[in-house]
């Protein structure tokens, strides 16, 4: 049972017997993660103050312009999760393909692989809006001691073992999920440790919040405009309010404490939506899930999809219970 202000590391170690023959592993993951975050929020609370925002002058797979942090917040989780030996492979968002870690140590036993966005919301660095990372944990699918392959990234998100998201905001939080429901630490950066802050979050049923980029409105499908405007409609508990940093994890996690809901749908320009289905869309949908809330593509549940591409994108609408069921609603209704 989690206990106010617990410790982080005490949390994970009190909750590794979650797991059957469990080898201490994702426990160590975890503390990866943890370490690779506070060293990220260091760098991200003085992004100002020394030449580290702006362009890297480089481009990823994306095709987006790498910032400074994007590049630290990729070297340094990769870096720190590869320095302890836990994991077997490693896919981020700002590397074209996967990373195989110790594949010719046939002594290699370890079973898990990491999916990172190491940081989302970059376009937001420059002007000091709160950004995030977000993580997914898998176990492998291919024999323990062999190289690992694509398949064992490319896996239905209902396989996760565990994800979660820092967000680097007012205050710095660390908020995950094992498959038994979801917390949230928070940093305390004169110590350097994390406190339960946010203990057995959950989604509100439902919420007044509503978050998508309506500068895109026109070349929605015809569904998801329908939906945005019932949100705006002058009846029952409506007009929702319209929250929208461009910031997926800020948006989620401010929509999963007050209740809301977060759409990305498809358009012209993207065409299969545009956040990515294995390190944003799975382990935001997991959370999601754990926290009693929803997380689909407007028709499939986000956890069901066979993923066919390390970077594949998906449409995304995720939030509480019945503000996603009525979105969906819409969805079918207006099939295109
Ligand atoms: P737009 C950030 O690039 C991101 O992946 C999400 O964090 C955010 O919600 C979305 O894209 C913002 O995209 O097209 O509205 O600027």
């Amino acid at each position: 049972m989690a206990k106010k202000n617990q410790t982080l590391g005490e949390f994970i170690i009190e909750n590794q017997n979650d797991f059957p023959y469990s080898s201490g592993e994702l426990s160590r993951l975890l503390n990866a993660i943890r370490l690779a975050a506070k060293v990220v929020n260091h760098e991200v609370n003085k992004a100002g103050l020394v030449d580290i925002t702006g362009a890297a002058g480089d481009t990823n797979i994306q095709g987006e312009d790498q910032q400074k942090l994007d590049v630290y917040a990729n070297d340094t989780f990769i870096q720190t999760i590869t320095d302890r030996n836990i994991v077997c492979g490693i896919a981020s968002e700002e590397e074209d393909d996967f990373i195989a870690i110790n594949s010719q140590d046939a002594n290699h036993q370890n079973k898990y692989v990491v999916l990172i966005d190491p940081l989302d919301g970059s376009s937001n660095i420059d002007v000091n809006v709160s950004v995030g990372t977000i993580f997914s944990i898998f176990r492998r699918v291919t024999p323990v001691g062999t190289p690992v392959q694509p398949k064992d990234f490319l896996q239905r998100g209902a396989q996760q073992v565990a994800a979660g998201y820092i967000v680097y905001g007012t205050s710095t939080m660390l908020v995950y999920t094992t498959g038994k429901g979801v917390n949230g630490f928070t940093l305390n950066p004169a110590l350097g440790s994390w406190y339960l802050s946010h203990p057995n979050i959950q989604f509100p049923e439902d919420g007044q919040i509503y978050s998508v980029n309506e500068g895109n409105y026109l070349d929605f499908p015809e569904g998801i405009k329908k939906y945005i405007k019932y949100c705006q409609a002058v009846e029952d508990n409506r007009p929702y309010t319209s929250r929208y940093i461009g910031s997926l994890v800020s948006d989620f996690h401010r929509n999963m404490i007050k209740g809301g809901i977060y759409l990305y749908p498809k358009s012209s320009t993207n065409p299969t939506g545009k956040l990515r289905l294995l390190y944003e869309c799975n382990p935001i949908a997991f959370i999601a899930e754990q926290a009693n809330g929803l997380a689909s593509d407007g028709y499939r549940r986000i956890l069901e999809i066979e993923p066919t591409a390390l970077h594949q994108r998906v449409p995304f609408v995720c939030g509480s219970k019945n503000m996603v069921a009525k979105a969906e609603e819409f969805m079918n209704a207006f099939q295109e």
